[in-house]
């Protein structure tokens, strides 16, 4: 099963102050351990456009896609959200990241992913991927993390530290190449 990980971009000028995206690093090491092949496109990168984003979007090479949303970035995650249904309603649509972390029931209502996680999701997003695919048999509760939706409300999972964080690994560098992002400042004004 392929996996696209995208942060939407919001500003054709550019973004703010770029560092490589660690969430989605660390989220790509996660997932390739569990045997997912795993592609991150990250709107902080030099030269992004919302025309490369779709045109990434319509290779549908990906079974799944998870969307890091910010709360600056909920319109530009809809949209993605919206063309990837429309490109093909059968790949599974998941989102996380800050924004839906810090208010989960507003990031669902806003956006229409068949799943979300808060918080971390190194260990809930492969469980949930491979209970997908009929390689791991578990009920939603028992996965680190997670909302979805069930009889038209939503179901949360609690917030459950994780107990050793230096067994996650470290990001996936190859996908999070510090040379692909703009020097922080020097090539924004
Ligand atoms: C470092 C940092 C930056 C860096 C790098 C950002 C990046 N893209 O990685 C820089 C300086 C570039 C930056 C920029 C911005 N930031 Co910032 N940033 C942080 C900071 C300090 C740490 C983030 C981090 O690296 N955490 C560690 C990594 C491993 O965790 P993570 O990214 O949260 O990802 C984990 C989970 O969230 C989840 N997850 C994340 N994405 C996804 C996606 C899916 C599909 C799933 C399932 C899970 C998932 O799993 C990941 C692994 O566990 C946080 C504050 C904080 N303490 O978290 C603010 C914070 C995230 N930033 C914030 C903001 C506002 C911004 C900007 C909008 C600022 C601006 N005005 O431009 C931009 C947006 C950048 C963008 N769109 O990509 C806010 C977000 C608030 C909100 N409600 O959205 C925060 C919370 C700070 C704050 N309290 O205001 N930021």
């Amino acid at each position: 099963m392929k996996v696209l990980l995208v942060n939407p971009i919001t500003s054709e000028r550019g973004m703010f102050a770029a560092t490589p995206n660690l969430g989605l690093g660390y989220l790509a090491t996660a997932l390739r351990r569990n045997g997912f092949e795993v592609n991150i496109w990250d709107g902080m990168k030099k030269d992004m456009t919302r025309k490369k984003l779709d045109e990434r979007l319509r290779r549908l090479d990906y079974h799944a896609i998870g969307i890091q949303v910010y709360t600056c970035s909920v319109e530009e995650a809809r949209q993605t959200l919206s063309l990837v249904k429309s490109l093909n309603p059968e790949i599974i649509r998941i989102i996380g990241g800050a924004h839906v972390s810090g208010d989960t029931e507003a990031a669902m209502d806003q956006l229409d992913a068949d799943f979300a996680f808060r918080g971390e999701a190194e260990l809930g997003l492969p469980k949930l991927l491979k209970k997908i695919k009929g390689e791991e048999e578990c009920a939603y509760t028992d996965i680190h993390h997670l909302i979805w939706r069930e009889n038209g409300g939503l179901k949360i999972n609690e917030l459950l530290p994780i107990k050793d964080v230096t067994a996650l690994g470290l990001p996936s560098w190859d996908l999070i190449n510090p040379n692909e992002y703009p020097m922080p400042l020097s090539e924004h004004s």
